[in-house]
Order: structure tokens, then C-alpha cells, then sequence
């Protein structure tokens, strides 16, 4: 497997320097008669975003939060057996289609490799599923926006615990920590977590059947409807900001799956003006 990604990379390197060639070529074209750029699944999403947000903007507070709460809240519903194909496209390795990238450990593995079995992948809910006992049935427990590719055996570590700093190292996922009542994921994905926790308090308000889903700042939060802790997950948001791959995520949720978006990955401010 190793060396096919290796030779995957040569190539990849050998098309970057063609494109390149490509670029400096065409460089003396008008702009408006460029081609799109390659990387264009992301590029629309700031325009698309605005007129998508137009009811929430110059809001803040609880009138921002409801705002956004309605916006998202009309979306496509996914089967959580439909969630295996979903997450082999929002969480597609870019370097390799064949693969996702895993939350935690941030190894690149088949997409057929899913399952129960050690060494495979598996759906995990950032927002843990007890937190609230919504399960995984059609509802937060099959919402794409918080679900993650991860290593059955981290996804089993990381059990149902409320997110905060510290702990002992998790063997065999560099970088994230864990102890009896906490986790911390690895510097990469903090910011992730932190927003997926957001949407999930915004997009669930107890008004579909399901728990009112909102952040505290505890841990050791067990079955009750909230997750924390927020103050730990407001400092991960501003360490790690989205990136290319966590806004291209929201992109494919929006356009292909769900048809909603995480309002904190398109205005990551916004995280400010309601908590
Ligand atoms: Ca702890
Ligand atoms: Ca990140
Ligand atoms: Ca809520």
C-alpha cells in the first residue's frame, strides 16, 4: 500500500509540474477567458453562502442563533446506512479517492475498509450519541455534519466522553489525549470538533422530536442533552480555523447530501456572537 501511495504522489507531482508549465503558458489569457480553477468545488461557497445567511446577518445572540437554527434546519435526511457512502465523499482523502481521511489518528484508509473489525473505520458522533440519546436513527444520529471517519478501536477509546484538555497520550493516535472523563483530539481537528459541536446546538432546539442539544462547561455530562466544554471548544475554534478540507466538507454536505451547511465553518465570528 505503501508504495502505491508513494507512486500516487510521483504522478500527482509529475501533473503539478505540467499544470504548472500549463499556467505559465496561459498566463497572458484575459482573466475573463480563464478556465476555472482547479480547485473550484470551493470556490463558490462564499457567494453561494451570503444569500444562504441573508436572514441571519446583522444578528447576534439568541436572535442570531434562531435565525441560523431555522436556516439549517431544512435539510435532506440521511439513513444511517446511507452514512457509510456519504462519509467515502465529505471526508475523501484529496491525495487518493480510493480513501478517507480518519478524525483522530489522520491516517489515510480504503474506503471499503469499514466496519467493526480492529484496523478498520467507523461512523463516529462527535456529538456523542448518549448526549441526548438520540441514537442512530434518522435524526442527529445520521446528521453528516457531525459524523467522522474514525479507527474503531480510537472511536471506542474516545467512548462517550465530553471534549476538554488533557490526559495521557492515546496510543496509536498521535497528538490526542484521554483520561477517565475527557478527550482531546489531536491540534489538526480541535477546531473541527469545536464546530460540529456548534452546529449540532444550533441545528437541534427540541423542536423535532428530538433533545434540545446545547454546550456547557462541564464534563462528565453522561446522558444529558449537552456536550462540553464549551469554553475548551470556543479556544479550539480560534486555534484551528477551517481549512480547505473541512470547507470543502460543508460544501459536498451542502450540495450533494443535506442541502444545509455549518453556519461556523462558512462565518467562524459567529461563533463569538452567540456564546
Ligand atoms: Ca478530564
Ligand atoms: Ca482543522
Ligand atoms: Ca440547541
Amino acid at each position: 500500500m505503501s508504495r502505491s501511495r508513494a507512486s500516487r504522489r510521483s504522478v500527482a507531482g509529475g501533473i503539478g509540474l505540467a499544470a504548472a508549465a500549463l499556467l505559465a503558458v496561459a498566463a497572458p489569457v484575459p482573466v475573463s477567458a480563464a478556465p476555472a480553477p482547479a480547485d473550484a468545488p470551493t470556490a463558490p461557497v462564499s457567494a453561494a453562502s451570503e444569500d444562504y445567511y441573508a436572514p441571519a446577518q446583522g444578528k447576534t445572540g439568541e436572535a442570531l442563533k434562531a435565525a441560523l437554527h431555522d436556516i439549517i434546519d431544512n435539510q435532506t435526511k440521511l439513513s444511517y446506512r446511507q452514512v457509510w457512502d456519504a462519509l467515502g465523499d465529505t471526508d475523501e482523502d484529496p491525495a487518493n479517492p480510493d480513501n478517507v481521511i480518519l478524525l483522530y489518528t489522520g491516517r489515510s484508509q480504503a474506503k471499503s475498509e469499514h466496519g467493526g473489525n480492529l484496523g478498520d473505520w467507523n461512523r463516529e458522533h462527535v456529538w456523542a450519541k448518549s448526549h441526548g440519546d438520540f441514537g442512530t436513527v434518522t435524526g442527529p444520529g445520521t446528521d453528516l455534519h457531525h459524523l467522522r471517519p474514525t479507527d474503531v478501536r480510537i472511536n471506542s477509546i474516545r467512548g462517550n466522553k465530553d471534549f476538554d484538555n488533557g490526559g495521557d497520550p492515546v496510543s496509536g493516535a498521535p497528538g490526542n489525549h484521554t483520561d477517565g472523563d475527557s478527550f482531546e483530539p489531536r491540534d489538526a481537528v480541535k477546531g473541527d470538533v469545536a464546530r460540529m459541536i456548534l452546529y449540532m446546538a444550533v441545528r437541534y432546539e427540541g423542536d423535532d422530536g428530538f433533545a434540545d442539544l446545547e454546550p456547557n462547561d462541564r464534563v462528565g455530562n453522561g446522558s444529558a442533552p449537552y456536550h462540553g466544554r464549551l469554553d475548551v471548544l470556543k479556544q479550539w475554534h480560534r486555534q484551528d480555523p477551517p481549512d480547505s478540507f473541512e470547507r470543502n466538507r460543508n460544501e459536498v454536505i451542502h450540495r450533494h447530501y443535506q442541502h444545509n451547511r455549518n453556519p461556523f465553518i462558512d462565518h467562524p465570528e459567529w461563533v463569538e456572537a452567540i456564546w
